[in-house]
C-alpha cells in the first residue's frame, strides 16, 4: 500500500476503524433483533451470489459461439417447484422469527416502570412516576423492564433508540407504548424518526442508562418536591372533579379507587378493560362511553387539560389502588356537611388537598 499517500493511507484507516456499520447492543431485545436481522442479510446475500454466479455461469455457457441457435425450453415443474417451496421455507421463517420478536417489543412485562413522554415540535418530554421531569433527555435504570406511555401534543413523531433497537409512533390523541431493558450503562442516542417539521433533525436527546445506584442518586437529586400522582391530586381537586368523584355512596360520579386495571360496563352493555388510553378518554371525551348505571353528566375537558395534567390525573387515579392516604383524603369529604361535599371548585379543593 506504499504508493496511497500516507496522508490518505492514515486517514482510510482512522475512519474505517471508527466507523461502525450498527449502534451498539444496549438492550436485552437488541441481540435477538440483530440475529434476525444478520440472516435476512445473510439469506440475501447468498441469494444475490446464486444469481449473480448464475449469470456469468449461463453467459459463458451459453455465448453465441458455443450456441449459435437457441434451444426452446418448455419447463420444468421440479424447478419451478423448488425455486418457489426453498424461498417460501426462507420467507416464512423471517416471518414468524419476525412476528416472535414484535410481539416480545409490544408486550410489556406486567412488571415494568412507566415512564411518560409527549413529544411536540420539537422536543421530548419525560415524566416520571417521582415526580421528575427532563427535556430531551431520559435516566433510566440498567436491568429494570421500562415501559413508556407516548403521545404527541402536535403531529406524528416517532421515539427511537437505535441502541435499544426500539422505536415507537407517538400519535396526536392516542397513548403508545414501548418497553425496554438497557443491559449496559451508557449514554445513547434519541432521535426522532418520523419527518416532523422545520427542525425535526433537531429533534433529539439523550438516553442515559445508569446504574440502579446511580439512578437512585439522579432521582433524588432531580426530585422536583411532588410526584406525578400529588400533581395530579392537586389537579383533581383544582378542577373539582372530587365534587363527582367523592367516593361517597349518594355522590354523583363513581368512585374512581380501583378503577384502574378494572373491567367496566357501559350503558351500551360494552365491557371495557381500564387502562391508561381508556382513562384518557374518559376524562376529555367522557360522552363517548358512559359508565352503567350512571348519567351522562361529566362535563368533557377536552381542551382544559395538558396533556402532561392528564398524565397527572391518571398517576392519581392509579395511586387510588394502593395509597391509603390518598384514599382518606377523597372519602375525608365524608366528613364536610353535604353542601361542601359537592361544591365549587374553591371548597372542592379546600377538601381534598387537606391533610
Ligand atoms: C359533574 C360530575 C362529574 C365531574 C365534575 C367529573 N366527573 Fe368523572 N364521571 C362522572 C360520571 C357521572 C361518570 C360515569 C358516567 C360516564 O362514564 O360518563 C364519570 C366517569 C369518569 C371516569 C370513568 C371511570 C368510571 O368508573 O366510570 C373517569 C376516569 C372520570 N370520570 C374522571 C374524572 C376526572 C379526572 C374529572 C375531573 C377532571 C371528572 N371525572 C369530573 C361525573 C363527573
Ligand atoms: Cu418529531
Amino acid at each position: 500500500m506504499s504508493h496511497i499517500s500516507p496522508v490518505l493511507w492514515q486517514f482510510l484507516q482512522h475512519w474505517l476503524s471508527n466507523f461502525p456499520l450498527w449502534p451498539p447492543e444496549a438492550s436485552t431485545i437488541a441481540p435477538q433483533m440483530d440475529a434476525l436481522i444478520f440472516f435476512m442479510i445473510l439469506v440475501s446475500l447468498i441469494g444475490l451470489t446464486i444469481v449473480i454466479l448464475f449469470i456469468v455461469g449461463f453467459s459463458v455457457l451459453y455465448r453465441k459461439q458455443r450456441h449459435p441457435v437457441a434451444v426452446q425450453i418448455e419447463g420444468s415443474t421440479l424447478l419451478e417447484a423448488t425455486w418457489t417451496i426453498i424461498p417460501l421455507g426462507l420467507f416464512l421463517v423471517m416471518f414468524v422469527w419476525g412476528s416472535l420478536i414484535y410481539f416480545r417489543v409490544y408486550t410489556p412485562p406486567a412488571n415494568a416502570m412507566n415512564i411518560y413522554v409527549v413529544g411536540k415540535q420539537w422536543m421530548w418530554k419525560a415524566e416520571h412516576p417521582g415526580g421528575q421531569h427532563e427535556i430531551n433527555a431520559l435516566h433510566i435504570p440498567v436491568g429494570r423492564p421500562i415501559q413508556l406511555t407516548l403521545i404527541s401534543q402536535d403531529v406524528f413523531h416517532s421515539f427511537s433508540i437505535p441502541a435499544f433497537r426500539v422505536k415507537r409512533e407517538a400519535i396526536p390523541g392516542r397513548y403508545t407504548s414501548v418497553w425496554f431493558q438497557a443491559t449496559k450503562p451508557g449514554t445513547y442516542h434519541l432521535f426522532c424518526t418520523q419527518y416532523c417539521g422545520t427542525n425535526h433533525s433537531a429533534m433529539i436527546g439523550q438516553i442515559v442508562a445508569m446504574t440502579p445506584d446511580d439512578y437512585k442518586k439522579w432521582l433524588d437529586e432531580s426530585n422536583s418536591g411532588n410526584s406525578l400522582a400529588q400533581n395530579g391530586e392537586r389537579l383533581f381537586a383544582s378542577l373539582s372533579c372530587n365534587a363527582c368523584h367523592s367516593g361517597r355512596a349518594d355522590a354523583r360520579g363513581p368512585s374512581l379507587a380501583n378503577v384502574f386495571g378494572s373491567t367496566l360496563t357501559l350503558t351500551t352493555g360494552e365491557k371495557v378493560n381500564v387502562d391508561e388510553a381508556y382513562l384518557r378518554q374518559a376524562i376529555l371525551s367522557p360522552s363517548e362511553h358512559v359508565t352503567q348505571g350512571y348519567v351522562p353528566i361529566m362535563p368533557t375537558y377536552q381542551g382544559q387539560i395538558s396533556e402532561d395534567g392528564v398524565f397527572a390525573l391518571i398517576e392519581y387515579i392509579k395511586s387510588l389502588n394502593s395509597n391509603y392516604r390518598v384514599e382518606q383524603t377523597l372519602t375525608t369529604t365524608d366528613l364536610l356537611p353535604e353542601s361542601e361535599g359537592k361544591a365549587a371548585p374553591a371548597t372542592a379543593e379546600k377538601g381534598a388537598v387537606k391533610q
